[in-house]
């Protein structure tokens, strides 16, 4: 992607970003009408929908030949990710948003012909943008984040991990490994973003972050985030993440990933 038009893409969706998240404050007290999606659980309200609407207009304005890939629905039948696509969740963290009205985030990530270029995760309550683009490092707000170069062992390691992996029903992972893994690290933390638990590895707070169950959209910026200051990122068993379909994904401090992967990590089926 041309420097000039990387940054210009930049520009805009920084700007639309930070607007979408004003809109999401000033209603944030307003009544919402919340769904469920797949499960009684699976949340959804009319602001995650008004929120995609809002980037696939302003996408739709702007650049007539991108493509916007988004969890609502609102974009484009994405089938292979040429050109340049927009990866789009405009909340994540919806169980957050209705139950805490904190602790959600818009995360934007901007690919061109399936490299990732540019990646924002906006903490909305917190006014945090963290941001991202290739072979620029990584930043949040105006700070430069520094390099995941500490090689810290695993036992003083916290990971976000989602509790449902260690009940042995789980249909993802051998929850036994698991338990192994609890027990070696200094602690773990569940967040319920997946951007922000991105966005945390990126900034040092957490040491990882291991999930069975990701959507394109939860990890497109969060990705580019990590992989900027040194941190890798893959699915849990070290392959290539697939940008079109559900994935597990690792993402860490470079010391400590094959040792969580191929020590503790034993994926079902
Ligand atoms: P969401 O709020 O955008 O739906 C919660 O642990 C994290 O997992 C959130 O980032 C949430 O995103 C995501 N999530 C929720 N349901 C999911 C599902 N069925 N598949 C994948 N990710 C999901
Ligand atoms: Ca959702
Ligand atoms: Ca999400
Ligand atoms: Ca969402």
């Amino acid at each position: 992607m041309d420097q000039q038009k990387k940054n210009e893409i930049f520009d805009h969706a920084k700007a639309w970003i930070l607007e979408a998240g004003e809109r999401i404050k000033s209603k944030i007290d307003s009544p919402r009408s919340i769904e469920t999606k797949s499960n009684p659980n699976d949340l959804v309200t009319e602001m995650d929908q008004e929120t995609e609407q809002f980037f696939a207009q302003k996408i739709n304005e702007t650049y007539q030949d991108h493509y916007l890939l988004g969890e609502e629905g609102f974009g484009d039948e994405i089938e292979d990710l040429g050109g340049t696509v927009w990866i789009v969740d405009p909340i994540d963290g919806t169980m957050n948003f209705v139950h805490q009205k904190r602790n959600f985030a818009i995360s934007i990530g901007i690919y061109y012909e399936g490299v990732g270029e540019i990646g924002l995760i906006y903490n909305v309550m917190e006014e945090t943008l963290y941001t991202a683009r290739r072979g620029e490092g990584a930043y949040k707000n105006e700070h430069k984040l520094p390099m995941l170069d500490e090689e810290r062992p695993l036992s003083e390691s916290i990971l976000a991990l989602n509790t449902s992996w260690m009940i042995p029903e789980n249909p993802h992972v051998e929850h036994q490994g698991m338990q192994d893994l609890v027990k070696k690290l200094r602690s773990t933390r569940s967040y319920g973003s997946a951007a922000l638990e991105f966005a945390f590895v990126a900034e040092g707070l957490l040491d990882g972050y291991l999930t069975m169950t990701l959507m394109p959209w939860d990890y497109a910026a969060g990705s580019i985030l990590v992989r900027e200051v040194g941190g890798i990122v893959t699915r849990a068993d070290r392959e290539e993440l697939d940008l079109l379909n559900k994935t597990t994904v690792l993402a860490s401090r470079p010391n400590i990933h094959e040792e969580i992967s191929t020590g503790y990590v034993r994926l079902k089926k």
